[in-house]
């Protein structure tokens, strides 16, 4: 046994190993106890299929080429797998795979961004959760370590909600993201009454779809999620509403046996920055 301890849940480490509690990869473990410092963990979370992988994926991309203002360095070969694989299947104008619903088998980022501002770098790492184990942890608090480390631990939350679910699908996308923030709220709170004082990105996904421009997400969320920009307003001392996209325009492919699949014909990433910048701001 190592005399460390797992970085993200504190359960005691085996030497070259996983974490035998919350499953961060021994390629992780060794890669931030390489850097010296501690670096910030950040969960990205939301329903099954609202693009948490997608997101991240590209988010991962426009940090390697340094764009708006930030750039992102990973810190060992495992990191750029997600990032390559999103790529990859963008390439064949395919999106990914879905993320699957075990801990150990998901793919985590340890990468240092830097800002324009100096002194502005920090040591981000986030795992590819599965929207699955995020709703089952939230259903069943205690039910996966590595989802209720994440959130106790992180020192930002990006929630996705589906643009288009949330206008045409009723209210689940709104409560999925008001669930999260309810248990975030319990897992956080210092002092009764007090707000939690982590950064909280709400971001839209796919408004590629969305067929009218949105000019002020906070607006929208007014109108289309009030009870979850309530919510925040209550519960959140920093929070701020974001509108994002990866496709420029998507197809519909329908195989032999009529199962249909969206395939992305263009790539226009749009506010994939911007929440990650927001958060940036925010870190001390
Ligand atoms: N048009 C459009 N579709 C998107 C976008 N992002 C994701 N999608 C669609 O949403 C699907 C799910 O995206 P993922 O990133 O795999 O979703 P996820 O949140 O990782 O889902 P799990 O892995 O099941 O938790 C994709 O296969 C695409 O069809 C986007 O920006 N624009
Ligand atoms: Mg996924």
């Amino acid at each position: 046994m190592y005399n460390i301890l797992c970085p993200l849940c504190a359960g005691h480490l085996y030497e070259g190993e996983v974490c035998r509690s919350c499953y961060a990869p021994a390629e992780l473990i060794e890669s931030i106890a390489a850097r010296g410092k501690p670096p910030r963990f950040v969960g990205v979370l939301g329903p099954s299929g609202v693009g948490k992988t997608v997101y991240l994926g590209m988010l991962l991309d426009l940090l390697s080429r340094g764009v708006g203002g930030l750039h992102g360095m990973a810190r060992s070969p495992f990191s750029l797998s997600l990032h390559r694989s999103l790529i990859l299947a963008l390439e064949k104008q395919r999106f990914p795979d879905k993320t699957p619903n075990e801990p150990d088998r998901w793919q985590w980022v340890h990468c240092e961004v830097s800002g324009t501002k100096r002194g502005q770098e920090f040591d981000v790492v986030t795992p590819d959760v599965a929207g699955e184990a995020v709703m089952a942890e939230l259903d069943n608090p205690r039910s996966n370590k590595t989802v209720r480390a994440l959130i106790g631990r992180c020192s930002a939350l990006v929630v996705l909600a589906d643009i288009v679910q949330v206008v045409a699908d009723g209210q689940g996308q709104e409560l999925f993201a008001m669930q999260l923030i309810s248990y975030l709220d319990t897992l956080r709170q210092t002092a009764k009454k007090r707000k939690v004082e982590i950064p909280v990105a709400l971001v839209f996904t796919k408004v590629d779809l969305f067929e009218e421009p949105i000019k002020d997400p906070e607006d929208f969320a007014r109108a289309n999620a009030p009870a979850l920009w309530k919510l925040c307003e209550t519960r959140l001392q920093h929070y701020k509403f974001f509108c994002s996209g990866v496709a420029g325009s998507v197809g519909k492919l329908v195989d032999r046996s009529g199962q249909e699949t969206l395939v992305p014909l263009r790539v226009e990433p749009r506010g994939i920055i911007e929440p990650f910048a927001w958060m940036m701001t925010q870190l001390r």
